[in-house]
């Protein structure tokens, strides 16, 4: 039963450990997670202790693993506040780093549900996988604080969305993360509409947006920007108006329908993805039309691509209000999907990168493969046809370890417990969500690594 009470205990002893820095002059160090949830819960605390005129600086970072933790606690730090990683390595900071806090909604093992120095929704029942995110967290104790910080509420939405969080009906946000949604309301920050979900609604020309669609697929229109000018034109839509290519958001109602007949027809009515079509959407009011960060969604796309081409500190400042580096973050995002797009199309062209394994398949992208590429990578392969309803598992190799990553479209597997019990018989590091996790796997281990993977996806 969710222990609501208990929650709200935790997200206060988080504030006095807050008030605590202050008092003891502490300096702190920020410690987040590289994606978009990571990157915000990093903007949220970094507002916080600024606020509360506490000394710290940030680190994102990839993963926390044993070694990430060594080179922490040779810092001198005072403390350190760690987000959205973390799960599971009490012991090693016990030993190496006495003082510090998790703020983690992944799951974590039983011998951490009464863990002082960890807060996450799981230790209270709630589900941290679709209910709240780390940024969430976040700004629920900054809910708790004496001034007004209503507007990080939105930070805590975009970390929610860039985790996948919106598994509500027409694709919106649940529990407590409905909670920040009010209040992002009340205060006048956020709209929500239910509208067309396809990505560059504010940013790109009609035709440029239905020749970027991968999800839904549209096989001869994808690629093919003179085909899509020539289909809008036979659909009587205006490409332009007296100044500027029109983009989605500039569209009517009876103009959004017909774009809505465009993809159902010429992606075959494919079921599955025309039920992602329409949904809600969450609109940022004080961010500029036809801005990328117009849009909770885009906005995590765009931390996505900072962090995942190791820019970071750009995402970071992005969330901190810096709107002078937005280009920059655009052209990253840009160079991001170009990459992304050179990769599955390798991929899926060469029948030696893929195996047909137990209850899985294998992408091989070993030394090919950007390893910071195969989350993104699992996620995007489960979009086409031939993947659908299955497990995809992606691995890269460097310095003779593998990262994997892997991404379900079955309801009734738990991939972050498999992952975990896995990489752990193996002493080995993994874990995740229901629906998404990875591991870190040392070379010679990954056969017996797959086996037992294999085992465990099968109950
Ligand atoms: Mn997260």
């Amino acid at each position: 039963m969710v222990n609501e009470k208990g929650f709200l205990d935790k997200i206060e002893s988080f504030v006095s450990l807050l008030k605590d820095l202050f008092v003891k002059r502490a300096k702190v160090l920020i410690v987040s997670h590289n994606d978009a949830d990571g990157i915000t819960s990093a903007g949220i605390l970094s507002f916080l202790l600024h606020k509360m005129k506490v000394s710290f600086n940030s680190r994102i970072l990839k993963e926390l693993n044993p070694r990430e933790i060594d080179n922490l606690a040779s810092e001198n730090y005072d403390f350190y506040l760690i987000a959205d990683f973390g799960a599971s390595l009490t012991p090693h900071l016990d030993e190496k780093i006495k003082n510090y806090f998790i703020i983690d909604h992944h799951e974590i093992p039983e011998s951490e549900r009464e863990h002082l120095k960890v807060l996450n929704p799981w230790q209270f029942d709630i589900d941290g996988s679709t209910q709240i995110s780390s940024a969430g967290l976040c700004y629920y104790a900054a809910k708790n604080l004496d001034f007004n910080g209503k507007f990080l509420s939105i930070l805590a939405l975009v970390g929610a969305l860039g985790d996948r969080q919106d598994q509500g009906k027409d694709r919106s946000l649940l529990g407590l993360n409905e909670v920040i949604i009010k209040d992002a309301q009340d205060s006048l920050y956020l709209q929500t509409k239910k509208d067309l979900l396809l990505y560059g609604s504010e940013t790109k020309p009609l035709y440029k947006l239905l020749a970027s669609l991968e999800n839904p697929y549209m096989p001869e229109l994808f690629g093919r920007e003179d085909k899509c000018i020539a289909v809008l034109n036979s659909y009587g839509l205006n490409l332009k108006d007296a100044l500027n290519w029109r983009t989605l958001s500039d569209l009517g109602y009876e103009e959004k329908k017909k774009i809505f007949e465009i993809i159902v027809y010429h992606s075959r009515f494919d079921q599955k993805n025309l039920e992602n079509l329409v949904g809600q959407r969450y609109l940022l009011n004080y961010e500029e039309p036809h801005s990328p960060l117009k849009d909770a969604r885009e906005f995590a796309t765009l931390l996505n691509a900072c962090g995942r081409l190791q820019r970071a500190s750009l995402g970071l400042s992005l969330t901190l209000g810096d709107r002078k580096i937005l280009k920059r973050a655009e052209e990253l995002l840009a160079e991001y999907r170009k990459k992304l797009a050179y990769y599955t199309n390798t991929i899926l062209n060469q029948e030696r990168f893929i195996e047909r394994r137990r209850n899985f398949s294998l992408v091989k992208g070993d030394v090919f493969l950007d390893e910071n590429f195969t989350g993104a990578l699992a996620s995007i392969l489960l979009n086409y046809t031939k993947f659908r309803g299955e497990v995809i598992v992606a691995r890269a190799l460097t310095n003779g370890e593998f990262k994997i990553s892997a991404r379900s479209d079955k309801e009734d597997v738990n991939l972050g417990k498999a992952l975990q019990k896995a990489s752990t018989l193996l002493g080995e590091m993994g874990g995740g969500h229901k629906r998404a996790g990875g591991a870190r796997i040392r070379a010679n281990k990954i056969e017996e690594f797959l086996k037992i993977l294999e085992d465990e996806l099968e109950h």
